[in-house]
């Protein structure tokens, strides 16, 4: 790994935001590709994290400085991570569901779709069926982040809000975050599953414009 992008990893995994701020502009100015940063550096930073969680090697405080670090470090490359000069493609209300505090990576999906031009309303995290159904009015999707198995039933409760409320035919529902997969989505009726932030771009642009 190149020796810049190796202390952002470390800077993430110990949690030192200032030395993540700074390597992230050294590995910019220096010419390291925004997308190797994330990958490379801070995802898999973040990858790490969760593994020593897992295994008892750290605890919340420590994945709490960490998070703070990566946010710092995604704030710093987010301007390269969005083109300027693209056409909104359409409108997407985003956000945590129900009982969940994890904001990462609905922050990433959030910054990647406006790069790619979409008009995005965060919602934040903790987000109640009711509110994804208030915002249904004004979007062409709705993006749903779950990090917790616990709370992946909340999206399912989110689409019988919808469709209770009748608004489900009216806009695509797209769902994604560590625990959820393919076929869990699947099997709660929504309209689409990405496994990242990309992947979620791609499947947004297909459902609002369905020749692209
Ligand atoms: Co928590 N946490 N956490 N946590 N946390 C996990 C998720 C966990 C897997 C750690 C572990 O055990 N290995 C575990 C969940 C286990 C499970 O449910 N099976 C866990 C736990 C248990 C908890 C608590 C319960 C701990 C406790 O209190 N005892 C607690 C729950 C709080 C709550 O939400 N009610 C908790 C708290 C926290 C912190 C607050 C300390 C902090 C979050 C800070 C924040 O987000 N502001 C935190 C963190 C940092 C993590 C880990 C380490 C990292 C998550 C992250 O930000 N990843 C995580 C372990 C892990 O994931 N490896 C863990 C980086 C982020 C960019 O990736 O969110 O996966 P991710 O997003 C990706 C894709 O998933 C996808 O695209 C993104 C970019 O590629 N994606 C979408 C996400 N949303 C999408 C939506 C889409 C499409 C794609 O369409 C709409």
């Amino acid at each position: 790994m190149n020796e810049i992008v190796q202390q952002i990893f470390q800077g993430i995994v110990d949690g030192t935001h200032e030395q993540v701020e700074s390597a992230v502009v050294t590995a910019l100015e220096s010419g390291v590709p925004a997308r190797t940063i994330l990958d490379e550096g801070m995802l898999a930073a973040m990858a790490e994290v969760g593994r020593q969680f897992e295994e008892g090697e750290c605890y919340v405080p420590e994945m709490m400085v960490s998070a703070r670090a990566m946010k710092a470090g995604l704030a710093k490359l987010q301007p390269s991570l969005r083109q300027t000069d693209v056409q909104a493609a359409g409108t997407v209300a985003i956000g945590t569901v129900k009982g969940d505090l994890h904001d990462m990576g609905k922050n990433l999906v959030r910054m990647m779709l406006e790069g790619a031009g979409f008009t995005v309303k965060d919602l934040g995290v903790d987000v109640a069926p009711e509110a994804f159904v208030a915002a249904a009015d004004d979007v062409d999707v709705i993006g749903l982040s779950a990090l917790l198995t616990t709370t992946m039933g909340h999206m399912q409760d989110t689409l019988d809000a919808l469709e209770a409320a009748g608004k489900r035919s009216k806009v695509k529902v797209i769902v994604g975050g560590a625990p959820v997969t393919e076929d869990f989505a699947r099997r709660i009726g929504a309209d689409g599953y990405a496994p990242d932030a990309s992947r979620a771009v791609a499947l947004a642009k297909s459902l609002v414009s369905p020749s692209v």
